[in-house]
């Protein structure tokens, strides 16, 4: 497979600081580079302590003006849907999905979908808010009480590089949404989607210091955790970073959305279709590259299926074109940086010397940058399967009754997604309602949520907090309750 010519570039780093884009003054002497060439493609430059100083000093301004917060939630909605018409133009989205296909090693297929669907997350949010979702009327004693909820403050959000669009453009919305000002700071790694949505917000036109986008790396998240006038706290990352955010929001009791890892079972019941099994043991190896929080993690079989399930397996890997994410034509990309290739090789490698044998059978292309072929390690010990690798590295382990299988699936401290194969599906969702995890997915794969309105939640070391339409908003406010009380000692009862 031969490298696509390459046509675009990457649009420049810059802030967006109290309503001026401005460049990043310090030179981490680091790049992001081209995840199937391993070329360099632009300097990791970062916001000087300065420059967040500035960011953090608006956001706090924009709060204290309180313009966006009592902006009535029938016109914010009007402007979210502004920024929605915004960046529909299709040039935003060609701009998003080049860049994330290039700096991630998503496929252009999948990037351009993601691209696709932010005006979307921006009107789902307006609508939201239209119908009410953060003002209701409670009945009380004396007439009715009013039930609304209000933006904590200043709030920060964190996105890591894998689904840069599709975390980034969520957090945005959602924040905006609730009324709070927000900081963006997106992964040194892939932040030019965020750059390219601050664009088309910023022409739309928002109170000053209502929406801010820092580049930067770790260094200048911390500068802003740690600082007292950020409010609410939105992160998805790893769980290093997760618990260095819990840290420093512990003492100030700051509410935090944390969505970190997962190691996400794939449970195959003596009743599945193996073909179909099979097919999402492929899914959940080759969607984004498997860097995704819910790809999978461990597969747990009857041991009479085992062998039939694994022939499968390794013949549809071997259909899978494994090339640069540019190509229209390849299924699957390579890893995000040298970083995480070497981190993912190095876990196949442990697990090997741990007894694992390894299966791929998905020709690797004859590119420099960080290709690894989706791979299945049989013969391992669950005891060392329990972490994520986040990348396209399964173990599989086999069962002889039920029981056991709900004990691998119970087995590790991560709790985000599973998925049951079965043919019967009360049986099927009889196991799914007991696996500790935070959704399970039934004889299917996919990137999309289960449901429109269903919260995505989080178990165990997965983090804190559930993300979704309503959720995400919510969690950016605290509730307010107002309303006439009856003069007496208990209220009239
Ligand atoms: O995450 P990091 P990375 C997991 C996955 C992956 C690992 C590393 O296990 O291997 O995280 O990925 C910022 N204070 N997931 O390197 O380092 C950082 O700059 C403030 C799971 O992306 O946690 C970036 O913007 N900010 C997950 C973001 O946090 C900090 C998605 C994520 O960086 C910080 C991605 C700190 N102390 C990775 N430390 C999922 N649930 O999808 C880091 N950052």
């Amino acid at each position: 497979m031969n490298a696509p010519v390459e046509t675009q570039t990457l649009p420049a780093l810059e802030n967006l600081i109290d309503d001026q884009f401005t460049t990043p003054e310090l030179d981490r002497h680091n790049h992001i580079f081209n995840a199937n060439t391993d070329e360099p493609l632009q300097a990791q430059f970062s916001c000087s302590p300065a420059q967040i100083e500035c960011a953090l000093t608006a956001a706090n301004n924009a709060y204290q003006a309180g313009e966006w917060e009592n902006t009535p939630a029938a016109e914010r909605a009007d402007v979210l849907e502004k920024i929605a018409d915004e960046l529909q133009q299709e040039h935003y989205a060609k701009s998003i999905s080049h860049a994330d296909a290039l700096t991630t090693g998503a496929i252009i297929r999948t990037t351009r979908k993601m691209a696709q669907l932010v005006p979307l997350v921006f009107r789902q949010a307006a609508q939201f808010i239209r119908s009410g979702g953060l003002e209701q009327r409670l009945p009380g004693p004396l007439g009715d009480v009013e039930y609304f909820r209000r933006p904590w403050g200043p709030a920060l959000l964190i996105s890591p590089w894998n689904g840069p669009t599709a975390i980034g453009s969520h957090k945005i919305a959602s924040a905006l949404a609730a009324g709070a000002p927000c900081i963006m700071k997106p992964s040194e790694w892939a932040p030019h989607s965020a750059i390219i949505m601050a664009q088309a917000i910023h022409k739309v036109g928002l109170p000053k210091g209502t929406f801010q986008l820092t580049c930067g790396n770790r260094t200048i998240g911390s500068q802003m955790v740690e600082d007292d006038r950020i409010k609410s706290i939105s992160f998805t990352g790893g769980l290093a970073g997760g618990r260095a955010v819990a840290r420093a929001c512990a003492d100030r009791f700051v509410p935090t959305q944390l969505e970190l890892g997962g190691n996400n079972q794939l449970v195959v019941l003596e009743d599945a279709d193996l073909d179909k099994a099979a097919e999402g043991i492929a899914y959940g190896l080759t969607n984004l590259n498997a860097q995704w929080c819910r790809a999978l993690g461990r597969v747990i079989v009857h041991e009479s299926m085992k062998q039939t399930l694994l022939d499968k397996c390794l013949e549809r890997l071997a259909d899978i074109r494994l090339g640069h994410s540019l190509d229209e034509a390849s299924d699957m990309g390579p890893m995000v940086h040298r970083g995480q290739y070497d981190l993912v090789l190095s876990e196949i490698e442990r697990l090997k010397s741990k007894g694992g044998i390894q299966l791929s059978s998905t020709p690797v292309p004859d590119l420099p940058g960080y290709f690894i072929a989706p791979t299945l390690l049989d013969g391992c010990s669950p005891a060392d399967t329990r972490e994520e690798i986040f990348g396209p590295v399964a173990s599989i382990h086999t069962y002889q009754t039920e029981a056991e299988a709900l004990a691998l699936a119970n087995g590790t401290e991560l709790g985000l997604a599973g998925y049951v194969y079965g043919e019967d599906e009360t049986r099927a969702f009889a196991f799914a309602r007991q696996m500790r995890t935070g959704g399970v997915k039934i004889n299917g794969y996919s990137l999309l949520s289960l449901g429109h309105n269903a919260p995505r939640g989080a178990w165990g070391l997965s983090g804190i907090g559930e993300e979704g339409h309503t959720q995400s908003i919510e969690f950016f406010t605290g509730a307010r309750v107002v309303g006439v009380s009856p003069q007496d000692a208990l209220g009239g009862y």
